[in-house]
Order: C-alpha cells, then sequence, then structure tokens
C-alpha cells in the first residue's frame, strides 16, 4: 500500500549522509485529509532506499595529517572527511573498548590519552581503515561508519536531521487538520510511523473513530511504549467536577495554554480523547506556538527578549492521584542557543501570584505577555474546531498552544474527554523504531 522512497539529492561532494529527509510517497489509498499529504508526497529525486543503502562507501585513500592527530580519508568520489584521533580513539570499536551488546563505550575516560596520535593507519580493501595506536592498540573502522561520523557541516546536518526530524511546518488559520483513523495507528506501523512524523513536523493530529467510552488513550500508550504519569493520574478526565482542583475541570472557558508549566519538564505530547460532547459550546481552539513566538520576534523583539528570559513562577497545589504542592519557575517562551523557540510554558491559570521578578520589571512583562497573547487569539493564526465522541485530538504540548469555549454547566455531563500525556522521547524512540521497521534500514 505504501512505498518507501528516499528523497535525497545527489551528494557526490559530501559524505556522511545517511538519507535525511525518508518520506513516504502516497501509492495507495490515502490515510491522510490533503492537507497532509503535501508533508509526504515529495518527488522522488532518483534513488530508492534500498539502491541508497547498497551504495558503499569506498576509500581512496588513508593518511595520517597533523603530525598524527587528524586522518584524512579520501573517498572514492574524490570527497575527503577529517576525523580527529582523539575522538577515533575513544570510539574504537574493538570489544575491550566497546560493548556491542550495549552499543556503549567500555572504555573509561581516564584511559584516554586527549593527545593521542597515530602510530601508523592503513586502508584494507577500500573499506576498512585500521589504526595503531602508541601503545600497540589497534581500531578498526568500517567505510560506511566513518562515512555517517564526517565531521563536516552537511554531514552533520544530515544526521541531525536524521536523528531529530527538527524541521517545523508553520500553519495558522489555514490549518488543514491532519486525520487519521485511530485504529489504523494502534494496527498498522507504516500509519503509526506517518501519525509520529506529522505529529513532530505539524505538531497536531487527528486520530478518529476511537470507541466512545474510556481506555482508549491506554492503548495509544501501550502503542509508543508508556504514558507519562503526573499528579493528575495515568489519564484523566476533563468534566466538569465539583470542588474541581483544576479550571480544566470546570465549565469555563480556557485560553490558549500549555499543559503543565508547573511540572520541572512539562509533557511534551498531549492526547485528548473525546467521550462526550456538549451540544452548545466546547469548542476547541489551537494555535502554533512556534509560529506565532517568529512573528512576535519580527514585531516586537523587546517582548520576545522579556518572554524569553523572564522567569515566571508557576503553582499547582492540590489532591488528585496523591497530595501535590507544585511549584516551578518557567520561561514563557524557552529558546535554545540560537533564539529560536523550543518550548512554550504557559498556562495563565497555574501562573503563580507570586512573581520572583524586581517591582519595576513587573508592567513591562505584562505588556509583553499582553503582545503574546493577542498574537495567539488573533483570526490569522488561530484555528478553531469541535471535537466529536471518538476523536482524539494528539499535540505537541511544547508547541501548541490550546484552550476551549466555555459550555452551559447543568446537574448532568454534557461533555467528557479523557486525557493523557507522553514524552518526547518515548514518542521519539517510537518513532525511530518505526522508520527502521518500515523503510528496513539503519
Ligand atoms: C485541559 C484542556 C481542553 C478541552 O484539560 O487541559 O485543555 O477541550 N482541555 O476541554
Ligand atoms: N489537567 C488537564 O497546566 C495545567 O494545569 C493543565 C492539566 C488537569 C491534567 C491542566
Ligand atoms: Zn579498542
Ligand atoms: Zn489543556
Amino acid at each position: 500500500m505504501w512505498r518507501a522512497v528516499a528523497s535525497v539529492l545527489p551528494r557526490a561532494k559530501v559524505p556522511g549522509g545517511r538519507v535525511c529527509c525518508l518520506l513516504l510517497a502516497q501509492k495507495g489509498r490515502s490515510l491522510l485529509t490533503r492537507s497532509t499529504q503535501h508533508c509526504w508526497q515529495s518527488p522522488a529525486l532518483g534513488f530508492h532506499t534500498t539502491q541508497l543503502l547498497s551504495m558503499k562507501a569506498l576509500i581512496q585513500k588513508v593518511e595520517a595529517l597533523d603530525k598524527g592527530h587528524f586522518v584524512r580519508v579520501e573517498w572514492e568520489d574524490g570527497s575527503e572527511s577529517h576525523y580527529p584521533c582523539v575522538w577515533l580513539r575513544d570510539n574504537c570499536q574493538c570489544p575491550r573498548c566497546f560493548l556491542r551488546s550495549a552499543g556503549a563505550r567500555r572504555l573509561l575516560f581516564e584511559d584516554l590519552d586527549v593527545n593521542i596520535v597515530v602510530k601508523e593507519v592503513t586502508l584494507a580493501d577500500r573499506k576498512k581503515v585500521s589504526i595503531t595506536w602508541p601503545d600497540e592498540h589497534s581500531s578498526d573502522y568500517e567505510a560506511e561508519w566513518l562515512r555517517k561520523r564526517c565531521f563536516s557541516e552537511k554531514a552533520r546536518a544530515e544526521m541531525r536531521e536524521d536523528l531529530f526530524l527538527p524541521e517545523h511546518q508553520y500553519w495558522g488559520s489555514d490549518l488543514q487538520l491532519p486525520k487519521m483513523p485511530f485504529e489504523e495507528v494502534l494496527y498498522n506501523d507504516e500509519s503509526a510511523y506517518k501519525w509520529l512524523c506529522t505529529l513532530k513536523k505539524v505538531g497536531i493530529v487527528l486520530l478518529t473513530g476511537a470507541a466512545a467510552r474510556e481506555g482508549e488513550l491506554l492503548k495509544l500508550g501501550h502503542r509508543i511504549g508508556f504514558l507519562r504519569l503526573t499528579f493528575y493520574g495515568p489519564t484523566w478526565q476533563v468534566q466538569d467536577k465539583a470542588d474541581a482542583n483544576n479550571v480544566a475541570y470546570t465549565t469555563g472557558k480556557l485560553c490558549f495554554h500549555t499543559d503543565y508549566p508547573a511540572l520541572q519538564h512539562p509533557p511534551g505530547v498531549q492526547f485528548l480523547h473525546c467521550i462526550k460532547q456538549t451540544a452548545a459550546g466546547g469548542e476547541s481552539e489551537v494555535v502554533d506556538g512556534f509560529h506565532v513566538c517568529s512573528k512576535l520576534k519580527e514585531q516586537n523583539p523587546q517582548a520576545y527578549q522579556i518572554l524569553s528570559s523572564t522567569a515566571v513562577d508557576y503553582t499547582d497545589v492540590g489532591v488528585d492521584f496523591c497530595e501535590f504542592a507544585v511549584q516551578c519557575k518557567q520561561r514563557i517562551i524557552d529558546v535554545d542557543a540560537r533564539g529560536q523557540a523550543v518550548r512554550i510554558n504557559y498556562n495563565n491559570a497555574t501562573r503563580d501570584t507570586v512573581f520572583d521578578i524586581p517591582a519595576e520589571k513587573v508592567r513591562p512583562f505584562y505588556a509583553a505577555l499582553k503582545e503574546f497573547n493577542d498574537l495567539l487569539n488573533s483570526t490569522e493564526h488561530k484555528f478553531t474546531y469541535k471535537l466529536k465522541p471518538g476523536d482524539v485530538v494528539t499535540m505537541d504540548n511544547w508547541r501548541v498552544l490550546h484552550g476551549r469555549q466555555s459550555y452551559p454547566p447543568g446537574a448532568e455531563l454534557t461533555r467528557h474527554l479523557e486525557g493523557a500525556y507522553a514524552d518526547w522521547d518515548v514518542v521519539m524512540s517510537r518513532l525511530r523504531l518505526l522508520r527502521r521497521r518500515v523503510l528496513g534500514r539503519d
């Protein structure tokens, strides 16, 4: 039904490439709505995965450089790679230095000479580099293994993309919500792989056709590995509750938020399964936080600076799965070394009354947050939809902010969602395993 294709550009001059953007080309029936097909439909620029994998890296020449501190490898296509000797010694693959069954280093750091140089380097059969070290220890490196670990800018970028799938596809009110059948994701590996790739790239995928009863999210948890337990329990019921321990458990409007910024490591992924939906109100809203951050940075760099540097106090005190008294400091916009947003930590409900910043910085902070909140709510950015019983929305809780409209309270429960969290480590781990199985590689 699906055919795996590798979409790669000819890489004659750049070694070290794993296939970076492996895409599934649609062949049979579509599992996604038209909106997300463009994420997947990519012209195959030449190679079939299996062809690519069989293209073995061959070495023309090896030599020591820089008084033995580097080994230079010249590849068959004329390109070259330079490997620092300290790294080569550190990554010796022999059974004394490396425990194959664990895929882990046995060599102790105290036994590594960080100034080590090669004594001798030789090439065998154009596909194996052998090094003898000054203490007569010897190490062998396969050409393919070396090529993947080339230190060039391009090879490292390819490896990074392959390992972490960092590409984000921004969206606004034009979002065409990616949709897939719940059952397919549970029982078909290609569908599950596609679900997780889309979740990573777009930040939201709607799974449809789950049963309208509790317990469906446990199945999804099993599918990825395990769910994230929090003080609200392994899964939690979003419904109007007497003496609610969280504003989510009322009929009130929830403005755009990410869940659980009160935790040091907020859940990366959130699942919300609609079991019962009210006739009036209760609509859902989502917004691409990373997209909005890039707009804010452009339009109001000062507001961006304030929100990405001010530590905001969050609190969550109560009892649910067990008693809790959670306190945390989070920047509303977490950024990486290049100032790019990597995680939004914003829930206005759990933002503490305690605000541990100098008094004169308070008003500028509120002004900056107002700018951000306005951008989140602009019609250009937000997308509105209404969950139906059997729908499961899966979201990147570090990126996508969500909210809901209020609905009429009443003696009878008219609305019921079951929620659960997962960590990105677990989700990405499952994605890599599914990719290996679906595309038959790694
Ligand atoms: C929540 C939440 C959304 C909804 O429980 O944190 O955002 O539609 N719920 O009730
Ligand atoms: N619930 C839905 O940050 C939050 O308190 C979000 C969490 C109660 C598990 C709501
Ligand atoms: Zn060794
Ligand atoms: Zn929420």
